[in-house]
């Protein structure tokens, strides 16, 4: 195959502040969703946080049972330059993390940020840049400040805008001119599959202590993805005035669109499209600027219509953004007979019998390299904006062995998924980089654990919290080292 990569092609990998920096009290930090979202996965319970009234200050009991890997993370806090070494060693063009927001403001509505929280990200930033790479920046990546869902009931509260507008016009002062590219909220069409984490949302605290809290229904994630629409345009409209030259990208869970039907049976091709407009749904009110009919319609029918205030729609109207950055790890199969459910990975319905290899047990994520040349091309048709694939990967269990590991199924996936994305240039789309998730190991997202591995660098840190941290480089680290070098041409 001749070489389909551009010259400027961002080639990289991409983690998130929540699943690799540690510290999670650290300078000031406050937590955030995520540092206590395991033990609710784990215990199906909601998060047990409490006012205190006597001591008027918000309590909040973590699972004894949990083991909450992600308060120290990989402690890429301080190993950061070591970590990043070894990235621009690979060759990388860019490097995706997230400024954690309670690192900038801990509880998310204080009048002025932490200037230690902002000096931990001008260092890393500026060793981003040192190295040759292209910082790509996730505002939020499932990062809410916790003080803003117990105390506020997330972004159900329109107050949480105005506090999401300050944080980004901090942080885009900060660093406008260093970092060209930014996503506003990861994987936000996950709101009605994690409302907690991806749009923090919890029915509001109740006075009582004692009276359970209630459950979220869709008219309450609906009114939050309005807020977080209204936001996402604040966040284009603040970085057009501050740093103009940059980026304002939307990012979604897009294995999602790589939804088929299972078969010709019509009442299956026309689920696997409504199903899949529901993802869509994200990006056409956030790339083509106005609500769909279908939506206002489906509104009407169940009286889950947002409130929405007066400029509201102009604004979405006038502050689209200007890329589409997406996560792509695996397709599923619809059937009208079966409920869709779906996990960190994308959608899950049923097996695909034309697949033939997965990720390993328990998570057994099917690998379909064409799906990701298939959700590239319907996304550029339907919205003709540069994609940026800024998670491709795969979780694998690996042990070091005499200080090596060989990773043969993560080179064969990323070779298959290179080749489908050359595959999509060829086919007319407009692809700004590619970013491999976890290019070194992390805490998992979706089970809160070290064992499932992603990373071209190992990280010596186990289930049960034990491991020296040390890292060394896997067989893949030389491969992907190879391919950036030669832009592709040798896969
Ligand atoms: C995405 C998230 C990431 C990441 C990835 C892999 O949904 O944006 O944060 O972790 O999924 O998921 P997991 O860690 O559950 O394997």
């Amino acid at each position: 195959m001749s070489n389909k990569f551009p010259k400027d092609f961002l080639w990289g990998g991409a983690v998130a502040a929540n699943q690799c920096e540690g510290a999670w009290l650290e300078d000031g930090k406050l937590p955030n969703v995520t540092d206590v979202l395991l033990g609710i996965i784990r215990s199906g319970k909601k998060p047990s946080i409490k006012w205190n009234f006597e001591k008027n200050i918000w309590e909040m009991d973590l699972d004894p049972n949990v083991q909450y890997l992600s308060h120290e993370g990989i402690d890429f806090y301080h190993r950061y330059k070591e970590d990043l070494k070894l990235m621009s060693e690979m060759g990388f063009k860019a490097f995706r993390t997230s400024i954690s927001w309670a690192r900038i403001y801990p509880r998310g509505d204080e009048e002025y940020p932490n200037e230690k929280g902002l000096a931990f990200y001008d260092n890393l930033i500026d060793e981003i840049i040192k190295l040759g790479m292209e910082p790509v920046i996730t505002i939020s990546h499932y990062e809410t400040p916790l003080a803003l869902i117990c105390e506020y009931g997330g972004w159900t509260n329109r107050k949480l805008i105005g506090f999401f507008e300050k944080y980004v016009r901090t942080i885009l002062e900060r660093y406008k001119g260093k970092v060209k590219y930014w996503l506003t909220f990861n994987e936000i069409n996950n709101a009605f599959k994690i409302p907690f984490a991806s749009a923090g949302v919890v029915s509001f605290p109740p006075s009582d202590p004692n009276e359970p809290m209630k459950d979220v229904d869709d008219k309450m994630i609906y009114q939050a993805c309005h807020h977080m629409f209204v936001a996402n345009s604040l966040a284009v409209k603040a970085q057009r005035e501050i740093d103009p030259s940059a980026h304002m990208g939307v990012m979604c869970s897009f294995s999602h669109i790589a939804t088929y039907a299972e078969n010709c049976d019509p009442e299956n091709a026309l689920g696997a499209s409504l199903f899949k407009r529901k993802h869509y749904f994200f990006t056409d009110v956030m790339c083509r600027g106005h609500y769909p009919r279908y939506m206002i319609n489906e509104w009407k029918k169940n009286g889950t219509a947002p409130i929405m205030e007066e400029n509201d729609e102009e604004l979405i109207k006038d502050y689209t953004n200007d890329f589409i950055a997406f996560s792509y790890y695996r397709s599923a199969v619809y059937s009208k007979d079966v409920e869709m459910k779906s996990d960190t990975g994308g959608a899950i319905g049923l097996s695909n019998p034309y697949l033939s290899e997965s990720s390993p047990e328990p998570w057994k994520w099917p690998i379909d390299a064409t799906g990701f040349r298939y959700v590239c091309d319907e996304l550029y048709d339907r919205y003709e904006l540069p994609l940026f694939p800024v998670e491709n990967g795969i979780g694998l269990k690996e042990d070091e062995e005499n200080g090596m590991i060989e990773d043969p199924a993560r080179v064969k996936y990323l070779k298959m998924h290179l080749e489908a994305l050359a595959q999509a240039i060829e086919d007319g789309c407009e692809i700004l980089g590619y970013l491999w998730w976890g290019p070194i190991d992390i805490v998992s997202a979706g089970t809160g654990e070290m064992k499932k591995r992603y990373g071209f660098i190992y990280v010596d840190r186990f289930n049960d919290g034990s491991g020296d941290l040390h890292r060394s480089k896997k067989q893949s680290f030389d491969y992907f080292k190879k391919v950036i070098e030669t832009n592709g041409e040798t896969l």
